[in-house]
């Protein structure tokens, strides 16, 4: 078995360490199939009263999917069936498989999110019970940046964050701190990082006999608790509601341009550099989940994952970000006004014999 991650118990405490620190502990498939039936066993075993997961190494939780040993496997791609679709199509099976098994687990889930989150970091974290984030926290769902768009369940999180901050925080990538993430409702606790090994030694010294185990973690982490101080996110919330309201791209864009103020100059500029086709997929997908409960929107985002993944704009973001680093990704289409209502609207198309149907649990 691979060491990328770690997994053991302590007394009633499941704890999983992500520990492929050189890569900022990004989830790969081999973690994925670990993961998964690990947790379906601590979901079945009475004696385990709750899961923690962090991540090794002191500078991220988790920097997201492997998106690069996907793009690699595309690259290398012959026609149909090729190891790439293979690849695509297993790992976004297997990571969102294992989202839904941490949104449906029943039990406390909690997350030392200590560093950088990003992309599917997130999708390891916000579909449990609790998140506890500490003054090193860099939150994102940076994927327009790469040809991709907000995944793991971000058509479902990001229309729930407060008005318009997911449509923003999802199209721009836009990095959240600590207070930031508290005011969005992605936090559930502030712990100062070096507190954290003393916060999973009281879980696992809790009273676990006294209480259902959820308000034994409330009452835990509770005591751990402290002002994460002052949302600049939140400071934006107005103008961030005026500007990302819109239905079409180019109408945020619009809006940012009339709202003039630093803020939304920089605003404009971030999307100008992303993927176009990305931002309108992701526009429409953010407001899809509006009124979807989380499994359909799953499977959506596993079409938009086979789509997405097979374009060329996702092997150059890749490129420009991940390996030649030199943030200068040439998109094709490479305007949103070439982008047409018909190219978005294929991406969002049923799957030929590749439904991803996961079992459905109450909505949330
Ligand atoms: C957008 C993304 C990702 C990203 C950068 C983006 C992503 C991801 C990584 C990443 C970072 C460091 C690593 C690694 C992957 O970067 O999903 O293996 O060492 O995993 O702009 O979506």
């Amino acid at each position: 078995m691979s060491d990328d991650v770690l997994l053991e118990t302590r007394g009633p405490v499941g704890v999983v360490t992500l520990n492929r620190p050189k890569a900022l502990n990004a989830l790969n498939l081999a973690m994925c199939r670990v993961l998964l039936p690990r947790l379906e066993a601590w979901a079945a075993d009475p004696e385990v009263k709750a899961v923690v997961i962090r991540g090794a190494g002191g500078r991220a939780f988790c920097a997201g999917g492997d998106v690069r040993a996907v793009a690699a496997s595309v690259v290398e791609a012959a026609p149909r069936e090729s190891a790439g679709e293979r690849l695509s199509r297993e790992f976004f099976r297997a990571e969102y498989s294992l989202n839904h098994r941490i949104h449906h687990f029943g039990k406390p889930y909690v997350s030392l999110v200590d560093g950088i989150c990003m992309g599917g970091g997130l999708g390891l974290s916000i579909h449990g019970s609790h998140r506890v984030v500490t003054e090193r926290l860099v939150l994102a769902m940076p994927e327009t940046a790469i040809g991709l768009f907000p995944d793991v369940g971000g058509g479902w999180f990001l229309p729930r964050f407060p008005g318009e901050s997911g449509t923003y925080l999802g199209l721009t990538g836009a990095r959240c701190n600590a207070a930031d993430a508290m005011w969005l409702g992605y936090g559930t606790h502030f712990v100062e990082s070096a507190r954290l090994d003393a916060v999973l030694d009281a879980l696992v010294g809790a009273p676990w006999g006294r209480g259902s185990a959820h308000a034994v973690v409330d009452g835990v982490l509770a005591d751990f608790h402290a002002d994460a101080g002052t949302s600049v996110l939140a400071t934006q919330h107005a103008a961030i509601d005026r500007c990302f309201a819109a239905e079409r791209v180019e109408d945020i864009q619009q809006a940012l341009e009339a709202e003039g103020s630093t803020w939304a100059q920089e605003s404009w500029a971030t999307l100008l550099r992303m993927c176009p086709t990305s931002l309108k997929v992701s526009l429409r997908q953010v407001r899809m989940g509006r009124t979807r409960g989380y499994d359909e929107m799953a499977g959506v985002e596993y079409r938009l994952s086979q789509a997405m993944t097979a374009r060329a704009d996702f092997r150059e973001g890749i490129r420009a970000v991940l390996v030649d680093k030199d943030n200068k990704p040439r998109w094709h289409p490479g305007t949103l006004g070439d982008v047409s209502d018909a190219d978005v609207e294929a991406c969002f198309a049923p799957l030929e014999g590749d439904a991803f149907a996961l079992p459905t649990g109450p909505r949330r």
